[in-house]
């Protein structure tokens, strides 16, 4: 068995050496054009050229859960795509996506910057009822968020295509279900896969549809949010700030206003980090399945783009 290795933007020796560790019956080598055909990729990012050549892949592995780059190449007609199905990134994303719900609600920002200027003052406690959270998307990464603010005994609301249950969730699904779903929802975070359905979905009509002084954490893809639209709800005091972690454009250019704008928090795409030691372990058992003619978990079905 082959396993050819095309990951953009990663230091392949680790993984190479991982998966061969791994699955030591297999030849595992990083592509370079003209190389072998293999019958397992494991990729990120990999250029076009890599599936004209790899015309015999059964399954392409993609060292992350977002499939949005790949969906867009011309794949081989029997390759399966497979994600990452956690491996590690849903307790980031929790933390994550706490991290900022709490910093904005107990307004930490604003005591840090009192405190550089030497201030001890109090701020009045807000009501917690006050800021239902809303999660877009109830999948691998937004059921745990959903979870995780439970804790904390915030009214989480969950949106996702099909009707779902999560304890301790409302749970809203579908075109019909989004309007309601928005006006339940002060702070809203994006945990969709970007797809042509979910392209540009935090635009002005939508966030204007958020409770006043909305909050938006963008963990998703760049594409969700139109970034003027959620510019001018800021300015005309609708949404009270943005925690954003992904970006139309990444790195994120130089002008680009977010940077500097007071209400907004930037981080570079680092919310859930893909954690090499369990990827590696979860692509290695479902290689061994497929080998073994068994089904895995996290397929991505084309058609619907996740
Ligand atoms: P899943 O595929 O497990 O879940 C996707 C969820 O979105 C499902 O609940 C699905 O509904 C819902 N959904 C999809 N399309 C629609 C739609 N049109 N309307 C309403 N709901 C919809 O994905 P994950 O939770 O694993 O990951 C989500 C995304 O997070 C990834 O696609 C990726 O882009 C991003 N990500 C970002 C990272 C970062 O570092 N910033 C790291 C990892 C992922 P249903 O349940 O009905 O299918
Ligand atoms: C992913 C990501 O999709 O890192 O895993 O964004």
């Amino acid at each position: 068995m082959r396993i050819t290795f095309c990951c953009t933007d990663t230091a392949a020796e680790p993984w190479l050496q991982g998966l061969r560790a791994a699955l030591p019956n297999a030849e595992v080598t990083l592509w370079s054009a003209g190389a072998p055909v293999a019958d397992y990729a494991v990729v990120w990012a990999p250029p076009q050229q890599f599936f004209d050549e790899q015309s015999q892949l059964k399954a392409v592995f993609n060292i992350g859960a977002g499939v949005d780059a790949l969906l867009k190449l011309q794949l081989p007609p029997n390759a399966q795509i497979v994600r990452l199905d956690d491996a590690g990134m849903s307790v980031q994303m929790a933390e994550y996506v706490c991290h900022a719900v709490i910093r904005h609600f107990r307004e930490f920002d604003a005591y840090e910057a009192d405190t550089r200027q030497g201030k001890w003052s109090f701020r009045k406690p807000r009501a917690r009822a006050d800021f239902p959270v809303g999660i877009m998307g109830l999948g691998v990464l937004g059921a745990r968020v959903a979870r995780a603010l439970g804790t904390f005994e915030f009214s989480v609301k969950g949106w996702s295509r099909s009707p779902k249950t999560v304890d301790g969730v409302q749970c809203f699904s579908g075109a019909q279900g989004f309007q309601d779903f928005l006006a339940a929802s002060r702070v809203l975070v994006c945990l969709l896969p970007l797809t042509a359905d979910t392209r540009d979905i935090m635009n002005r009509d939508t966030l204007s549809q958020l409770q006043p002084g909305g909050y938006v954490i963008n963990v998703a893809r760049g594409a969700h949010l139109v970034d003027e639209d959620l510019l001018a709800l800021l300015d005309s005091g609708h949404l009270a700030g943005a925690t954003l972690d992904v970006f139309r454009t990444e790195p994120l250019p130089a002008d680009h206003p977010f940077w500097q704008h007071p209400s907004i928090t930037v981080t570079p795409h680092t919310s859930a980090r893909t954690l090499r030691s369990e990827s590696i372990a979860q692509i290695a058992g479902k290689i061994a399945a497929l080998q073994r003619g068994e089904p895995v978990a996290g397929v991505v079905e084309a058609g619907r783009g996740y």
